[in-house]
């Protein structure tokens, strides 16, 4: 039976460049599989911090519940949302520049105590763990999104299981 949603979105994602979309599409495909509304947008703590801060005053007033930054490099993206709202954040290193995202790790989770950014792997791993985990957190009070969570871990444990047997039977 389909769901049915409001289409304002209860997720959104930030980044700090439309270079980083590749990588941010992740999380809006895992968000769309399990039918969280969601939206995208670009935008740069360094480039354009007032449009940050206008973006944060209005998150919660609008509905959102749960934002979701990536960025690269000095990734601040993530801390100056979390600086200036109380709804959860979550940061996505990008894997990009000459540090291959190390830098956009330890800028995005090294936050002061008193203002968190629950930070995930670097790259499209990471990009998906943020979706899951803004379902998980949207799950607490949603028991259809509890039941889709379940279903799509006992997936992955059937695809294991599955891959498993393939490794055992050798090649073919
Ligand atoms: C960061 O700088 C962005 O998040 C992006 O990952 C990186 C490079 O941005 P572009 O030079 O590609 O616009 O702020």
């Amino acid at each position: 039976m389909a769901r049915e949603r409001t289409s304002s979105p209860q997720v959104g994602i930030l980044m700090g460049s439309d270079s980083d979309l590749p990588t941010m599409q992740e999380t809006g495909k895992i968000l769309a599989e399990f039918g969280v509304p969601f939206e995208f947008r670009v935008c740069s703590a360094h480039r354009t911090p007032e449009r940050v801060t206008r973006y944060a005053r209005e998150a919660e007033r609008r509905g959102l519940r749960v934002l979701i930054a990536g960025a690269g490099g000095a990734a601040h993206l993530a801390g100056v949302l979390a600086a200036q709202v109380t709804l959860p954040v979550i940061g996505v290193p990008m894997e990009s520049g000459p540090l291959s995202g190390l830098d956009a790790l330890l800028a995005t989770v090294q936050m002061p105590a008193g203002v968190p950014v629950a930070t995930v792997a670097i790259g499209r791993a990471g990009a998906r763990n943020a979706a899951l985990l803004a379902i998980e957190i949207l799950a607490v009070s949603d028991r259809e999104l509890r039941r889709r969570l379940a279903q799509y871990r006992a997936r992955m444990v059937a695809e294991v299981i599955a891959k498993d047997r393939q490794v055992q039977a050798g090649p073919r």
